[in-house]
């Protein structure tokens, strides 16, 4: 390689090659050095946010250095490595995941205080890093961190969208959005300016014929922009392995295009280039399980598919192999349909550039690619508009079109009667305009499509993709539910519960095995260990109720019983059904005797989560909620027996204390429509109990910790379309309690009841799609049985230990090594620390 040192010159580099600090001084000297020279203060001129600054310098240059031994190790390894694609990575904050993975919190803490500081103050600085809109992005950054502590040679890549998903603010109840711009001071993320990908869009295929008759496809002519490489350090637990996440930032184009407009004085057409170049990687869609369909968005995609897939295929190219090993080298995980136009730019790469055959180059595509899909609802399913795709990549249209008639002959072939599997099975789809099934492309061009818990997989075997099973056999098809890293949702987020489970195993092994977490189910009738359990449970309240007196003026009783219902605002995970439960609950209240009340477990129902700006379904949703609870929270009748609270911009580091702080959490979504979930596992994995649908994770979830310690109600997956069926017939009367409800909001209860008239349409004339009617009177049954057992205090410690003890299953690596192991087909690479 031409940039390396030559090789006498080697020893001098060596001996000034940079070292990591290892002591609590070494440590103090480079925060220090940081704030002073980095940052250019001093020590008259220090406050918390320039600690944290210097603090996550000091811990990023550490990082690095592993960073760099851990890409010589995998380079030298020269094994298969994979590819995470995803157009989301819900990071959260750093600092304290990279301390805590390094295992140098202790003194860390210790140095920053004898500096003038409180670690969690610095903590605390940090602004989250929210690139994602929720479960799906958040289980992108699990997975890296799981890849990194299994030392699994591996890069995720992304967009770095100069805005996350937007801020929530909640002004007069209603949600308002702001933008977050994150990037004032990101110290964990390196620019590489040199490495850099040109990316075309538009322009038009010439295709001509060579002297040995084959034909040549050449798209030119189009706009030109740049993809810069940022590169983002990702440290595993308990190894010195350092992996790397590259986003991609979109500039213009450094090519004469520019010059000429710039020179010709048109100076001003040339800045707008510029904009619109950068226009690209600007901000993320805040859509969650909604499928917009907007030209930018596509111009997204394929910016960083296609900046990508250059660099993989460069690092490929520097082994000189032959290109059938490809598929030995690299595997490529495609999270959800957005990264789909990878198989078609791969197979653009080979044909056109490398001119091998059409089957040389789709067997090596279709060994190479794996689709995660992460939903069966219909609007989350994404397709591209025919007229909008071949004005944008033409070339890549005529690929799709040649995929699609090579797949639609091979199943003609196979099934010769059946011109209705043809149509239904097709890529493209032939509406007004036709549009591309972005899920089609992706499980014809992959050699594994997997659903992320056992129910959803089923699912997508049995309705949506059942085609493609007859066709490609189930063997393609298989599940591998999702998990969360413990060492964020656990040890970071509930250091105290970590420690006395560490106390009680006798060592923090569980972080990296969480299995041995079964340990604990023996202590869990010790009533001295029950004891320190549920104290750190209120510790964990104590410190939510403060969060919320200083946020929202409203004061919660932290022997209330704690139930959390926090994730994105959607219909079909039935924020709506919650908020209707609590307002029968305050109408049951009101109707009770002061003696009955007294016998009432008092609660505090927490609502969190962000609405997709266009969806106003979802904003009502909210504006219900925060209704009610103005009403509720200054009802003298009720006190501290109901607090209906909101917390307003809901993320990543939000989550870490809220988890800890349930004593109940909801994952009520209508059976069949949320295909895994995650958080219902961080909730457990917290010592809490969840009341949940016969869906997604909740399932396993039940079958691990044992029936007696979840709260199931409602109908099943199977029963949902008959049921809908009926809606739709007229044949289901309301639920009387719903009804009960609906007339105190039409009453005006809770403000101008307008407002609210849409969410009450949905559950009459719009048919209750999401059967909260069918389903509500087990709901309040349910939350009757929560009631009776909060008050067997002993019988909650025992069954939140027990619970815990078994969530072993739940864990990223579990989910991780079994993608390497069915999927990649990768293997571990020591690096030494
Ligand atoms: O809604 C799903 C969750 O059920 C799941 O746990 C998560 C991770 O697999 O993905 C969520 N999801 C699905 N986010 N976007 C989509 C649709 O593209």
């Amino acid at each position: 390689i031409e940039s390396s040192i030559p090789a006498p010159l080697r020893d001098t580099w060596k001996k000034f090659a940079a070292t990591e600090f290892s002591t609590k001084e070494e440590f103090q000297r480079e925060v220090v050095r940081h704030v002073e020279t980095t940052l250019a203060r001093s020590l008259y001129n220090c406050d918390e946010l320039a600690a944290y600054s210097g603090a996550a310098l000091a811990m990023r240059d550490k990082l690095i250095i592993d960073w760099n031994k851990t890409q010589q190790a995998h380079t030298l390894a020269d094994q298969k490595r994979v590819y995470y694609l995803s157009l989301e990575f819900l990071m959260g904050r750093t600092l304290d995941n990279a301390l805590l993975n390094r295992d140098i919190k202790d003194y860390a803490v210790e140095g920053v205080s004898e500096l003038g500081f409180r670690m969690e103050d610095l903590i605390d600085q940090e602004h989250d890093a929210a690139l994602g809109n929720g479960g799906l992005g958040r289980l992108a950054a699990c997975f890296l961190d799981s890849l990194a502590s299994l030392s699994y040679p591996a890069w995720g890549y992304g967009l770095r969208y100069r805005y996350g998903i937007f801020k929530q603010e909640i002004i007069d109840g209603y949600q308002v959005e702001v933008p977050d711009y994150w990037l004032d001071f990101n110290p964990w993320e390196f620019p590489r300016h040199d490495i850099t990908v040109d990316i075309m869009f538009y322009g038009y295929v010439r295709r001509y014929t060579e002297d040995d008759g084959s034909t040549v496809n050449i798209w030119e002519g189009g706009e030109v922009v740049q993809a810069l490489a940022y590169d983002v350090p990702i440290p595993g637990y308990g190894t010195s392995t350092t992996n790397n996440l590259r986003l991609w930032s979109s500039k213009p184009s450094t090519g004469e295009f520019d010059f000429q407009k710039f020179n010709s004085g048109d100076y001003e057409s040339s800045v707008r280039d510029q904009q619109r170049a950068e226009t690209i990687s600007a901000v993320l869609y805040p859509n969650d399980n909604i499928d917009v369909g907007k030209e930018l968005r596509l111009k997204q995609q394929y910016f960083w598919v296609a900046a990508s897939l250059y660099d993989i295929v460069r690092r490929f190219k520097k082994s000189h192999r032959a290109w059938t090993e490809f598929p030995h080298q690299v595997a490529i995980q495609l999270n959800d349909t957005h990264p789909t136009l990878a198989i078609v730019e791969l197979m653009r790469i080979l044909v056109d550039k490398e001119h091998l055959d059409w089957d040389t180059a789709w067997n090596i595509t279709t060994e190479t690619f794996g689709y995660t899909n992460h939903t069966v609802l219909p609007e989350a399913l994404e397709k591209w508009s025919v007229p909008l795709f071949q004005n944008l990549l033409p070339r890549h249209l005529q690929i799709i079109y040649d995929i699609n008639l090579f797949f639609l002959q091979s199943v003609e072939r196979r099934f010769p009667k059946d011109r209705e599997l043809l149509s239904r099975v097709s890529i493209i789809e032939e509406s007004n305009p036709q549009v591309i099934r972005m899920a089609y492309l992706a499980i014809i061009g992959s050699k594994k499509v997997n659903g992320v818990a056992e129910l959803h997989s089923d699912l997508i075997k049995t309705t949506i993709f059942k085609d493609f099973v007859k066709i490609f056999g189930p063997d393609k098809f298989t599940n591998v539910t999702n998990g969360v890293t413990p060492r964020r949702w656990l040890h970071q987020a509930n250091p105290q519960l970590s420690a006395l489970i560490k106390e009680k195993l006798g060592s923090y092994d569980f972080l990296k095995d969480l299995s041995l977490l079964s340990g604990l189910e023996k202590f869990a009738d010790d009533k001295s260990f029950q004891k320190e359990w549920m104290d750190i449970k209120f510790r964990n309240k104590q410190r939510l109720a403060k969060y919320i007196k200083d946020t929202t003026g409203i004061s919660v009783n932290p022997s209330a019983l704690f139930d959390i219902q926090v994730k994105r605002i959607h219909e079909y995970k039935r924020q709506q059904m919650n908020i209707f439960g609590v307002i029968s609950r305050y109408l049951s209240l009101k109707a009770m005797t002061k003696e009955e009340r007294a016998k009432q477990v008092p609660r505090v129902s927490i609502f969190g989560g962000k609405a997709a700006p266009g969806y106003w379904m979802a904003k009502t949703i909210i504006r219900l909620i925060t209704a009610v609870s103005e009403v509720v929270n200054n009802d003298v009748d009720i006190g501290d027996l109901l607090k209906v609270v909101f917390i307003e911009d809901y993320n990543v580091s939000k989550a870490e204390f809220l988890c800890p702080a349930s004593d109940l959490s909801e994952h009520i979504s209508t059976a069949g429509t949320e295909a895994s979930g995650t958080s219902n596992m961080k909730f457990v994995l917290n010592g809490g109990l969840i009341i949940g649908t016969c869906d997604g994770a909740n399932i396993e979830i039940t079958r691990e910790i044992g029936e007696e310690r979840i709260f199931l109600f409602g109908n099943l997956a199977e029963d949902v379309e008959d049921l809908r069926h009926a809606h739709r017939y007229g044949k289901t009367p309301m639920d009387p309690a719903l009804k009960e409800v609906c007339d105190e909001i039409q009453k005006g209860t809770f403000g101008e009841p307008g407002v609210f008239a849409g969410l009450i349409h949905a559950l009459t004339e719009g048919g209750d799609y999401y059967l909260v009617s069918d389903d509500f009177a087990s709901y309040l049954s349910t939350h009757k049985l929560v009631d009776e057992a909060f008050k067997d205090t002993a019988a909650w410690a025992h069954n939140t230990i027990v619970a815990v003890s078994r969530m072993g299953f739940f864990t990223s690596d579990r989910a991780i090594n079994e993608y390497a192991d069915e999927i990649w087909n990768i293997d571990p690479v020591k690096v030494d620390g």
